[in-house]
Order: structure tokens, then sequence, then C-alpha cells
């Protein structure tokens, strides 16, 4: 008998850079994902469907099984935890910095820092490595007013060419990680479904490597 497989993938900017790997590893969604309000896809494989999560979802999902493979980025990963979860394989897409970030020209101050982030479990080992004293204050989105308005004197967010940062008075301070998107596999299907799971894995990592090889 040959395994079902659900794969989570995450909707926004990360889902159009996947959707090219999959097909070339023999799996290509039914339906336009931008078009349907479907939250689960047929494939072209009869054995494997698709669910288009917000990206912070994936790792939980897949975690509690509710999706054998997963897609999404090493900083929703960090955040998570990675409880349950194999990592075997970077995608190479939707890259970015996770940075550090303040007031441009300004310091942070010395001793306990107000840092603001919807990164909040990766902020506080972040400086409790750095030997940095911090009060992580949780925000959902628009990370760059904290710092304008006074709420925080740092944010930990994503950058990628800095101009967010820039339009918004502020200035990269330091890198915390080099950010891509992963592949993630349930612990238990990685055992149970090896059979269905491991020649995915091995096309998606001969696509990414061919990538590589043409950048
Ligand atoms: O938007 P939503 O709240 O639904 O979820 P999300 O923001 O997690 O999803 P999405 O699709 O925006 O991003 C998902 C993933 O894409 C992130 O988890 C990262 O792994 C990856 N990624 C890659 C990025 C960026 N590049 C990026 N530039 N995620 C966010 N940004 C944002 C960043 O937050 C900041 O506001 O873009 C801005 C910075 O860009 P620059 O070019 O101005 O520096
Ligand atoms: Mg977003």
């Amino acid at each position: 008998m040959t395994d079902s497989i659900t794969i989570a993938l995450s909707k926004g900017r990360i889902l159009d850079e996947t959707l090219p790997l999959l097909k070339e590893a023999g799996i290509e969604l039914v339906d336009d994902v931008k078009k349907s309000r479907k939250l689960v896809f047929p494939t072209t494989d009869p054995n494997v469907r698709v669910l288009i999560l917000r990206a912070t979802d994936v790792p939980t999902y897949v975690q509690y099984g509710g999706a054998d493979l997963g897609v999404t980025g090493k900083d929703v990963l960090m955040e998570h935890g990675g409880d349950g979860l194999y990592e075997p394989l970077d995608l190479n897409i939707s890259r970015c910095r996770l940075m550090t970030a303040g007031k441009k020209d300004c310091n942070a101050p010395e001793g306990r820092l107000r840092v603001a982030t919807k990164f909040v479990n990766l902020a506080r080992r972040y400086y409790a490595a750095q030997g940095r004293q911090a009060d992580i204050i949780k925000l959902y989105g628009a990370m760059e007013l904290a710092p304008i308005l006074g709420l925080a004197d740092e944010i930990v967010d994503i950058v990628d060419t800095g101009n967010t940062l820039k339009a918004n008075g502020l200035e990269a301070r330091e890198l915390i990680e080099n950010i891509s998107s992963r592949l993630v596999v349930n612990r238990a299907s990685m055992k149970m479904k090896h059979q269905g799971i491991n020649p995915i894995i091995e096309m998606m990592a001969v696509a990414v490597e061919k990538r590589r090889a043409s950048e």
C-alpha cells in the first residue's frame, strides 16, 4: 500500500518559491491556490495533498502530525523550537536575515534593554546567550514603530534590503541568523512513511541543487 502524504505549505511569499520546487519533485497543485478559498488541495500525485497555512502554524501542524511534511522559514522554526521535527533540507529560498535594529545613530543603552518583536522565544534566548538583560515586548506587526514611539530600545525582525528599517529611521545592529526556508518532517512520519517521504525529500534536494548551480 502506498502512504498518503500531507504537505503543509506557508502562504504568502514562501509559497511562490515552493511550488516550482514541488513541481520538480513531481507534485503539482491541481487548482490555482491564489484563486481558491480552499485550505486543502489535491495534487497531481493521488497520494499527496497540500495544506496552505499561516507560516507560523506550519511547524505546529507538522509537530502534531496534522501534516507529514512542511515548508517554513528558519525564523519561524527557531521561534517554534523544533520539537517533534526533523529538518532534512535547506530549500535556499525566501532568504533574509534575522537582526536586531534600533534608532539610527543611537547606541543600545547600557544595562536592561526593552526589545519589541514577534519572535519572543528566539529573542529571549538570543539576549540571554549574549549575557544581556532584556524585557521582551510581544508585537504582531509594525515592529519598526516601537523604537520611534519609545516603546522599545531595539527590535528583533526580518531584514532583506533594509529599506523598511531605513524608511522608519532605524538601522540594523546585530545579525542573529541568516534565514532561508526549510523542509521539515514529522518524526513519526519519517519512520512510518519513509517510502513515500524519502523520494520527495530527494527530488526536492535535486531541484534545490540545480538552482544553486545556476545561481
Ligand atoms: O504576513 P503574515 O503575518 O501572514 O505572515 P508572515 O509575515 O510570517 O508571512 P510572510 O509571507 O510575510 O513571510 C514569511 C517568511 O518569509 C518569513 O518567516 C521569512 O522566513 C521569509 N522572508 C523573507 C521575509 C522577508 N524575506 C521579508 N523581507 N519575511 C518578512 N519580510 C518583511 C520583514 O518583516 C520586514 O517588514 O519585509 C520587511 C523587510 O524587508 P526589507 O527588504 O525592507 O528589508
Ligand atoms: Mg508578512
